[in-house]
Parts: C-alpha cells; structure tokens; sequence
C-alpha cells in the first residue's frame, strides 16, 4: 500500500476527549473514528488490525462450525429463557413496523439453543460447538475508553453442546487451552481468573485479563501467573487429560477479580509473589449446564434412549476490545508497538528523499520484493520532510521500518529498524526482505 494513495487522516494534536493511551492512539493514528457514545466507524488501518484479530481467532477454533447469527433478534426468543425481563437498560429493544418486538444482541445464547432445538435430536451429533463474530450492543451505562467499553462492539461468541457434564467441562477446558494460544498469537499475555458470570449465568466461570493500569477490573494474583507460556506445545483437544492438565497448570496459582477475591486465600501466596493491580477483560468463558436448554426445550436422546436437555457453556472474545488492550500493553510516548501478530501492515517503508531516482527505485524494488513473498508493506511516497514520515511510522507502531535514502544507497545499503528496540542496523535491500520474511514466517 502507497500512504498517497491510503486514508490515514492523523491527528497532531491530542484529542481531548482521549484519557487513556490506546483510545488517543487509536485516534491520533486515524484508525476509528467516533459516530455516537459508544459508536465507531472503522477506518482503513483499525479495520485491518480488527481483521488480523478475527484471522487469528478463526485459524484457532479448531473444527468450531463457524455461523453467522443476525444482530437483530426477536423478543420472544428471550421470553423464552425468561431474559426478557432480566437484562435490564442495558439492552436495546426495538420494534419493527408490524409493531413486533425485537432487540439488537447483546448475546446469543437463545438464538443458539433455537438452532441447536431444530437440527439436533441425537447424542450421535455430540459433541458440538458452533461459534461467530458479530456485533453486539449493550447499551452500557457509562460507554468510555474507545472501544474497550464499547457499546456496539464486535465479540467472537462460540457455544458448545454435550451429552453430559463431563463432556461439557472438557469442552470448558479445551476453550481455556485454546483461547490462551489465541492471546498469546496476539503478543498478550491474558491470564484466566475465577469470575462471577453475571447475566450469562452458571457458576464455573473464568476471564482472561490482561495486565494494565487503566483496567477496569481489580485484580488480586501471584505474579509467577505471569510467566506461564503455552508457547509452541502440541495440544491433542480430544486427549481430555492432557488438556485438563493445561488448564491445572494455569489456574491453580492465585488469580481472582475482585468479585471472587477472597483475602484469606491471597494471604497465603508467600508476600513477595502477591500482587494487586488492575485488568482489562479480553475474554470470558462459561459453563452454565441446562439453564437454557431446559428453559427452551433442546433436548437430545442418549445411548441409552432417554431424553436429556443438552448441557451447554458460551465463551467469548472481545474482538474489537482487543485493539485497546494490545495497545494498552504495547506502546510508549512516540505511538503503538504492534505485535508481528496482529500488525496492520507487516514493515514500513520509507523514503527519505522521494523524486530521487535511486531513491525511488530502491523503494519500488523493496515493495515488489516484499510482496512477492507475501507481505505487503506500507510504502511512504509523500514529498514529506524525514522526521514527520518518522512520527507517522512510529505513531501508526508498524514494527519494522526500512529506510531508503540516497546516502545508504551509495554504499548499497538500507537501514532496517526495530520499532521495539529502536535498533538499527544497515543492510543490503536484499538482506532487508529476507529478514523481514523469516520473521514473519513464523507469524502469519
Ligand atoms: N455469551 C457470553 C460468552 S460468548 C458473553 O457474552 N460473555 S461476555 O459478556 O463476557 O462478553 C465476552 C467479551 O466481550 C468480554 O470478555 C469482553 O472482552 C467483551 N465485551 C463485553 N462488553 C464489552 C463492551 N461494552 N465493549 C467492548 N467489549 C466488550
């Protein structure tokens, strides 16, 4: 992509109404842009970094039925399961011009067990997990931060199906497994912590928080939580003990939210390990059994011939809450750091001296080079003075940065840097793009 020819409107000056880092850079770097409290437009660079978090979602639901549900359901669907009522102003009910009446989604775990009744009967179709990522809206009370409270905002939801509990748990330990190896992908470290499930219901809850500051949830933890990796480990989702054991592995230090805290317990973390501090919530997931398929008659026949209502869970993926939390975790006073995961474009090129025929040649052939092993980089062709194309690559957080000038290329070098580290080395363009290449080998 040539930055001539690519809507990146940045802004200079600090948005006022911006208190936290990653809603000023979202922002400053041009990628959303605020439609109402709680409402986005997506622009061009936040829409990519939005997809490359639902790509990484997606590669890791395993045999997960992808569907999508619409945002508008009918009312008396939640009648039903008798949320109707229960959830309260933070839904938005509407109604149609029949006078019907319908509601935008907060969740869909009616409209799954609608599903799940009309197709499945048989235990034989069991085990079952079937997932999308939508838009949701909740009209919050206090919608703030961007889009880490969001009102619509767009969350991966995925619902599993079981013949029993058991089955059903293990369902509830492959979810953690595999969620934690999709944060991980993303450059986040997101802890599980025992829960309270709210609206959603059930009492075996974990969420995935990711340290910050500016999170919204106290957190109480043994900080070795902290340096636990899945990493490259082979994971058989089918082999229950050894996932079970992950999830062992994982929870079984200290690490509550504030509405499971209890002091008693934490007192026991030797001191030097217990922490406080705060956490943005970047997923949660739960089992809650029967609640909905007995309320709304999804049952299935067993090998035995009886017929059970189907024990079900939800677990979900703040997809659009991600970009505020990875930024959050990622960044220092010059812009964003992205991850090589998730990153809108994966190097930055940038010519300090455009109209400079060596100069724009070596950059035409760095672009070409690049894409033809896959990688599309940001090329910066404005008749710009060094330091402001700079600003904008270290704002807009690329994590490799090539640049071209007529200097270097007199010795047949470019200068490669880290947006990291800040390291600079200079080499050879060729060497430049195979670097670049083996680095994302890994990633993408
Ligand atoms: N049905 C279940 C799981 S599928 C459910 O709705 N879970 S949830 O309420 O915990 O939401 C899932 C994730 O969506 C949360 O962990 C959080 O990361 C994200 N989320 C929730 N509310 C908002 C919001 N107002 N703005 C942005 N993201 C949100």
């Amino acid at each position: 992509m040539r930055l001539t020819r690519y809507f990146l409107p940045v802004l200079k000056e600090n948005p006022a109404e911006a208190q936290i880092v990653s809603h000023r850079y979202m922002l400053r770097a041009g990628m959303i842009k605020q439609q109402a409290a709680g409402i986005y437009s997506w622009l061009p660079l936040g829409l990519r970094v939005l997809r490359r978090i639902e790509a990484i979602v997606h590669e890791e639901q395993e045999r997960a039925g992808h569907i999508l549900m619409p945002t508008l359901q009918p009312a008396d669907l939640w009648r039903e399961s008798g949320r109707y009522d229960d959830y309260g102003q933070e839904m938005l009910r509407i109604k149609d011009r029949q006078e019907r009446e319908m509601l935008y989604g907060p969740t869909n775990e009616e409209m799954i067990t609608d599903i799940f009744r009309a197709h499945v009967t048989s235990y034989k179709d069991l085990p079952l997990t079937l997932y999308h990522i939508q838009w949701k809206f909740r009209d919050e009370m206090r919608p703030r931060f961007g889009v880490m409270r969001g009102r619509e905002f767009l969350m991966k939801d995925g619902y599993n199906f079981d013949v029993d509990r058991d089955a059903a748990l293990h369902a509830y330990n492959r979810h953690m497994v595999s969620y934690l190896r999709t944060y991980e992908r993303m450059g986040l470290t997101a802890i599980p912590m025992r829960a309270a499930s709210g609206p959603i219901g059930g009492d075996n809850t974990h969420e995935f928080l990711v340290l910050a500051q500016t999170g919204e949830s106290e957190v109480f933890y043994d900080d070795r939580v902290t340096a636990l990796k899945l990493g490259q480990r082979e994971i058989d989702y089918d082999d229950r003990a050894q996932v079970a054991e992950v999830c062992r592995e994982f929870t079984t230090l200290y690490a509550r939210t504030d509405e499971t805290h209890d002091q008693a317990v934490f007192d026991q973390v030797p001191e030097a390990h217990r922490k406080v501090g705060r956490g943005i919530e970047v997923g949660q997931i739960f089992y809650f059994g029967t609640k909905y398929s007995e309320s709304m008659g999804a049952e299935v026949t067993t090998a035995e011939g009886h017929k059970v209502p189907v024990e079900m869970g939800s677990h979900g993926i703040g997809v659009s809450r991600l970009l505020g939390a990875i930024i959050e975790a990622s960044h220092d006073d010059k812009g964003i750091i992205w991850p090589e995961g998730v990153t809108p474009f994966p190097v930055g090129i940038v010519n300090l001296k455009q109209g400079d025929a060596a100069a724009d040649a070596a950059c035409e052939g760095l672009y070409k080079a690049l894409a033809a092993k896959g990688l599309e980089a940001l090329y910066d062709d404005r008749d710009e003075r060094a330091g402001a194309k700079f600003a904008t690559m270290d704002l807009i957080g690329l994590p490799w940065r090539i640049t071209v000038g007529p200097r270097g290329l007199a010795n047949g070098v470019v200068e490669l840097t880290s947006r990291r580290t800040g390291v600079s080395e200079e080499v050879s363009p060729e060497a430049a793009v195979a670097r670049i290449a083996a680095i994302y080998a890994g990633v993408r």
